[in-house]
């Protein structure tokens, strides 16, 4: 199988060394509505195969940093809460050295054992949440405690991670109830609506809390729902959300919040639901850039 940009393959055992490190986590069982998720790491390494080390955006080059492709976490189809265990475990051990980390999902519900894992490693951690849903149901569907729709809920009722260390930027999602962003926000959550996104004075003062944030914790997550982006850059996702913001947007974005972050993750692409590899190939833009904005000034 390629690896991720080519970088060099590595264990999770093996990785003192090296800069950077991204790994898949090839996991949909919590999706509530379409699936297809659980290919998505396989998908987004096939689609960076046409893309160089270098990032012109950035004048950033890959070759000079020691990064490697860790594969697949090995998951147990079928046995949800297991899976969910060996992320926990595995994000646990590579999180414990200095290495920025990128993940591919996986359904957004992957989250949780990261956040688990990062909050374990790191106590007070500061999370970014761009997604155009807040993930704050109590249950969803009824009677659904953990699912891709509650994880941001269970993510503040099972780790230490502090309410008003968490961002959500791009929310706009039509399928939510008023009572979502009220319950979010009475819990402390900052909500940025996609609509707010387009303000500049609104960029200044996002950037200026992930800065303030950034300085008071020791890892910043930023988790990356594919579904931020318009169903026009990127189909194959699991719950679109027409009215998004572009692949440069999300790139600018990135671009601004990025430096502050020591992991990051790329959830709900579907690509059995893609066309034309839109969304592959934009989920493999993203992840190349936003690592290059994580490296970049690092030495
Ligand atoms: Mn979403």
């Amino acid at each position: 199988m390629s690896t991720f940009l080519n970088f060099p393959k590595a264990k999770t055992a093996e990785i003192k060394g090296f800069e950077a490190v991204v790994m898949g986590v090839p996991f949909d069982e919590l999706s509530t509505y379409r699936k297809g998720p659980k290919y998505a790491p396989k998908t987004i390494r096939k689609a960076s195969e046409c893309y160089d080390p270098y990032v012109p955006d950035l004048d950033f080059d890959f070759s000079m940093f020691n990064v490697a492709d860790l594969g697949d976490i090995e998951l147990v189809p079928g046995n949800t809460s297991k899976s969910l265990s060996k992320i926990k475990d595995t994000v646990g051990i590579v999180s414990k050295e200095r290495v920025k980390l990128m993940i591919f999902g996986g359904d957004h519900s992957i989250t949780l054992p990261i956040a688990k894992a990062l909050t374990g490693n790191h106590g007070e951690i500061a999370l970014i949440w761009i997604d155009a849903h807040l993930d704050f149901w109590d249950e969803y569907p009824p009677g659904t405690r953990i699912s891709h729709a509650t994880v941001l809920k269970r993510i503040l009722e099972t780790t230490d991670l502090p309410p008003g260390n968490v961002i959500n930027l791009g929310f706009r999602a039509f399928g939510s109830s008023p009572e979502e962003r009220r319950e979010a926000e009475k819990h402390g959550l900052k909500v940025f609506s996609t609509k707010e996104l387009f303000s500049k004075e609104t960029l200044e003062q996002i950037s200026a809390l992930i800065q303030k944030l950034s300085g008071n914790v020791k890892a910043l997550h930023i988790s990356v729902d594919m579904d931020v982006l318009d169903p026009a850059f990127a189909p194959g996702v699991t719950n679109p959300e027409p009215g998004g913001i572009s692949t440069r947007e999300l790139l600018s974005l990135l671009e601004i919040i990025g430096p502050y972050a020591t992991s990051l993750d790329i959830v709900e692409l579907a690509p059995p639901y893609d066309v034309s590899e839109i969304s592959a190939h934009a989920a493999a833009v993203i992840a190349i850039q936003s690592l290059g904005v994580m490296l970049k000034n690092t030495k």
